[in-house]
Formats: structure tokens, sequence, C-alpha cells
């Protein structure tokens, strides 16, 4: 890919004993099986982003149906919403974020030369490649695709054939998932280790940078929550394939579909913030940046994170208020899920605090924080009600969840990608953005995506469920039809908005005006000390080491803005690791 790794700032002492470094490399080893971590962030972002279009192109198609019911037929209807889902969790959130932003940024930012095991990061990349090549061959299994939800509940899940989606279609979607899954844990193996062990001379852990924190604790969640979900998904497989009862029902058999509940969400929680931390983390590094102010309690957000981390596995019972559990442990569950609301709290009022005083400068990248920032507001509020149990039971499958987690998921997979996309645009392509097109993006992207979401809160008073064909099919509804009609004409334009994005994106990447400085926003942290973009190894015949903590700006009492967080020293090239 043009402008990927070029020859910009491409500086290797003389005799060097790297073998394989680029330029001797072939195209393949380059840009298709690379163990560099920045191609290998760039292939997750890619494949995420394409995904993206998938998932929010099917999102239109069912959109479509509820103001016009009878475009696509039932089973379409459900497998469509299955996909979506499902594809907008692990298809896209979790290969941007996670694995996307993560691969590219996490070196750079604790001054490594690529992560620990650049093999096996290769290997990460294709395994979630396959899994995506899976899940898409799912959809089209002879029978028909899985759609019990992107939850995977039994019965529907178990009995194939009997509910929704055949057996081939369901096995099928479990496969693709477990590829995803073992993707990511290859990933988080790297991200922990790298950080680790082998950050830059100088950085101790209350130096990190906090995306490099949050990319961490996603990681270790991840692996502590999806461990018993795997379990869970051989005795479903089980259950389909052989006949056994862990959760199947059947007169006379002892299976248990609730229990499927709590293996799915034990993991699924934990998961939301798998997303959410990477996400909020570009936040704080987005807003440092341009509002010119240190974070205003760093310890304050590590903390807060450390234990929303802990308390994340100790609230998935909130998802089961209805689902027959004793009330003495639905309260327990509606009080830790209260707590859990503390620290991210507290967290979005440091990042307010962050923001209050400085001297802001409204570029794209700070519009979707700022806005995503706000957004995360209303998505925390309404999640207060979900999580009392006396109003959960009115909202629960209302599409008052459908508003309050489209106000989390599409605030962390859209908004704060795009922040982050906006952000590192120039150290990942050595190109910009048009800085116009990039504000237009983003008020239109924020009024279309209310337009679109918002709404749902008032079908969710009204008692709409969720995950139904059409509101039509229920008289006490038929009065709201307009309000889906809104949310139609909304989604559209709201998707019409990103695939313009997206192509602004793409010719920025082969075509945008070339970047040559490589700190182009005056901004503290390592990533902005290599050459935009960075080579591969990062650093040539250079290491850096850290001096101070990674927030330095407008300091009381010095002259200077800014503060890099560290300086590139020369180095012998046997001192390279
Ligand atoms: C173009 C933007 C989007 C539109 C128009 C849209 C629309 C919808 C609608 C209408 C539903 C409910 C369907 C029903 O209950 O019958 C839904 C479900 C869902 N959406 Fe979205 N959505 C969008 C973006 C996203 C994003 C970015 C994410 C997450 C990262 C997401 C995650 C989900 C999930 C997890 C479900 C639940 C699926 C299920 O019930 O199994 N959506 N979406
Ligand atoms: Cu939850």
């Amino acid at each position: 890919m043009n402008g990927m790794t070029t020859a910009v700032g491409h500086e290797h002492g003389a005799g060097h004993g790297h073998g394989g470094e680029h330029g001797t490399e072939s195209f393949i080893r380059r840009y298709i099986f690379s163990t560099d971590h920045k191609t290998i962030g760039k292939q997750y972002l890619l494949t995420g982003i394409i995904m993206a279009t998938l998932g929010g192109l099917f999102a239109i198609v069912f959109r479509i149906n509820l103001s016009n019911p009878g475009f696509i037929s039932h089973e379409q209807y459900n497998a469509l919403v299955t996909y979506h889902g499902a594809i907008m969790f692990f298809w896209v959130a979790m290969p941007i974020l996670l694995a996307g932003l993560g691969n590219i940024l996490i070196p750079l930012m604790v001054g490594a030369r690529d992560m620990a095991f650049p093999t096996l990061n290769m290997i990460s990349y294709w395994t979630f490649f396959l899994s995506t090549v899976v899940l898409i061959i799912s959809m089209f299994a002879p029978g028909g695709a899985f759609s019990g939800g992107w939850t995977v509940y039994p019965p529907l899940s178990s009995d194939p054939g009997k509910f929704l989606g055949a057996e081939l279609g369901t096995v099928l979607f479990l496969l693709a998932l477990a590829l995803e899954f073992a993707s990511m844990l290859m990933g988080g193996v790297n991200f922990i280790t790298t950080t680790l062990t082998m950050r830059a001379k100088g950085l101790n852990l209350m130096r990190l940078p906090i995306f490099v924190w949050m990319e961490v604790m996603a990681s270790l969640l991840f692996l502590f929550s999806v461990t018993p979900l795997i379990a869970g998904a051989v005795m479903l497989l089980l259950d389909i394939a052989l006949g056994t009862h862990f959760f199947r029902v059947e007169a006379g058999k002892v299976g248990d579909p609730i229990l499927w509940q709590h293996l799915f969400w034990f993991f699924g929680h934990p998961e939301v913030y798998v997303i959410l931390f990477p996400a909020l983390g570009i936040l704080f590094e987005v807003i440092t940046t341009y509002s010119r102010r240190p974070v205003f309690s760093y310890k304050g957000v590590v903390y807060a994170t450390i234990a929303a981390g802990i308390l994340s596995f100790m609230v998935w019972a909130h998802h089961q208020f209805v689902a027959g559990i004793n009330p003495i442990s639905a309260m327990a569950f509606s009080v830790t899920t209260v707590l859990i609301s503390v620290p991210f709290s507290m967290t979005l009022v440091i990042m307010g605090l962050t923001m209050a005083g400085g001297s802001i400068r409204f570029t794209p990248a700070f519009l979707f924080a700022f806005f995503a920032f706000i957004m995360f507001i209303i998505g925390g509020l309404t999640g207060l009600p979900l999580g009392a149990v006396g109003s959960d039971i009115y909202f629960h499958d209302t599409y008052f969840v459908v508003g309050h987690f489209h106000y989390t998921v599409f605030t962390i997979a859209v908004l704060s990608s795009i922040a982050g996309i906006y952000h590192w645009f120039p150290k990942m392509f050595g190109r910009t953005i048009n800085e116009k097109f990039g504000k237009a993006h983003a008020w239109l992207t924020l009024i279309f995506y209310n337009g679109f979401a918002f709404p749902a809160f008032f079908l969710g008073f009204a008692g709409h469920p969720r995950r139904y064909y059409s509101a039509l099919e229920l008289g006490y509804l038929q009065k709201y039809q307009w309000i889906h009609e809104l949310m139609t004409i909304s989604a559209i334009l709201l998707l019409a908005t990103q695939l313009v994005f997206l192509f602004v994106f793409f010719y920025s990447i082969f075509a945008g005006k070339e970047e040559t400085e490589p700190n182009p926003w005056k901004s503290t942290t390592l990533e902005w000390l290599a050459p935009s973009p960075p080579p591969h190894l990062n650093w040539g015949s250079f290491a850096p080491i850290v001096e101070r903590g990674p927030y330095e700006y407008a300091k009381d009492g010095r002259d200077v803005d800014f503060i890099p967080q560290g300086k590139l020293v020369r180095i012998r090239s046997q001192e390279r690791r």
C-alpha cells in the first residue's frame, strides 16, 4: 500500500545484522504475512472497517423493514439482526479498537521495536481473517443462517432446525466465534507481555499513556472472562452435535438454558468493557492533545479502571432479572451494578475536568471525542434504570434497551474509533485527511446518530418489544409507526455519511496531503517521536528514553506549551532489541 512503509526516515545504522528487514522482503512478507505490528494493526483496521460496512448495511435492511414491514422475510429479519449484533461486537469493535489500534500503537507508545511475539501476532491476524471467512460462509449454510440473536441463547441455539437457523449454520457461527476468540487471545498475550517487558528506559507503569493501560486491562478482562464461555460453547456444540442436555430442554432431561445465560453474561459484561476501555483510552489521548491539558487525575483514571474491571465480574446477572432468578440475588446484582457506575462516573468527570479551561482546538478528532463524551453520559444514565430491578422488569427487552446500548456501543465502536483514526491518521499513513471534511463528518454523524438512536427510548416507554419483525402486528404500537420511519431515514443518512467518510479515508491513504512533520498535533507521547509512518522496527538507529509522565501540556511555570515524554538517543546496532 502506497505510503504505508515507505522509506520516510528509514534509517538503519550501517552494518546492522537484522535479517529480513524490508527492502529485501517480498511483497507477500511485507504486506500479507507481515510480522510488523503496524502492518498487522492496519490489516485488522481494514478488515474491521469492511465488516462495519457490512454490519451497517444489514442494519439498514432490517431498519427499513421496521418502517416498511414486508421488505424482507421473518427469517431474514432474525438472521440479519443476529449477524448485525455479532459483527458489530466481534468483527468491528474488537478488531478496530483492541487489535487494530492496539497493535499499531502499543509498541510505539512504550518505545519498543515490535511486539514481544511478532510471529504469534501474524498468526493472530490470519486466525481472525479465517474467522471472518467462516462467518460469511455460515450466512449461506444450507437450511439457513443462525438466527438466535448475538447472545446465542438456548433453546434457539441448542435446537437448531426446531427453532431458528439450521444445524450447520449454527455450528459454523460458533466456529467463527471460536476462531475470533482465539485470535483476540493471541493478541492479548502480546499486548500484556510487550507492555510488561519491553518498555523504553525510564517508562515506569505510572508513566504509561492511558491508552496503553486501557488496552492491557481490556486484554486481561478478555482473558479471564472468555474462558468459561469457551467451555460453555463446547457444551453447546455437544448439545447440537451429540444430543447431550447441558442446555437443551426435553421432557425428563435436566438441561438448563439459564446456565448458558450465566456463562454468556459472565463473559458478556466484561466484554463490553473490552471494547469500552480502549475507546476511553483514545478519548483521553485525543482530549489531552487538543485541549492542551494534562489528564486531570491520571491515577484516578487508572485506579477507577482497575476497580471497574474487577467489579465487571460481579454484575452479570443484571441481564437476567426477568429470567426467574432468586429475588435476593437480583438485589445483590442490582447493588453491584449501581456500584460499578461509580468508577465510570469518576472517569467521565475526570475527562470533563481535563477539557475544562483548556485552550481547545476543534479538530475532527476532538469533535468526535467530545461528542463521544456527551453520548457516553446519555448511555450511562440510561443504564441506571436497567440496572435497578424494579424498572428493568418494565424496560427489559424493549426498545429502551436498544436505545441504551446503541448510546454506548455506537459511541464506542464508531465515534471513538473515528476519533482515533483522525488523530493517528498522519502517524499511520504519513498523510492527512482534509480537516473541513472531517468537521462536517463529525456534525452530520452526531445529528443522524441521535436521529436514529434517541427515539428508541420513546418506543421503549411505549412498551415496544425489541427483536420484533414489525410493530404493526401489535395494535397498541401502530400509532408510533412514524417514529420507526424517522429512525429509518436517520439511519440511512447516517450510513451514507459514513460511506462518504470511507471514500475520503481510502482516498487520503493514497492521495492525501503528505505530512512530513512527525508530530503535527504537538502531542507528548512517544509515538510522535517516530517518523510518519514509522519504518519497520520503528526507531532505526535510535532508541527512545523516557523522562517524564505522558501529559505535560501547559504546565504551570513553564513557557512551552508541551514537553514530549522522552527523546531519541542514537545507539549502536548491537544494543538494539
Ligand atoms: C448504522 C447504525 C446502526 C443501526 C441503524 C442499528 C440498528 C439496530 C436496530 C434497529 C437493532 C434492534 C433490532 C431489533 O431489536 O429487532 C439493533 C440491534 C443491535 N445493534 Fe445496532 N445499529 C447500528 C449500529 C450498531 C453498532 C455500531 C453496534 C455495536 C458495536 C450495534 C450493536 C447492536 C447489537 C449488539 C444489537 C442487538 C442484536 C440482537 O438483539 O441480537 N449496532 N441495531
Ligand atoms: Cu451487563
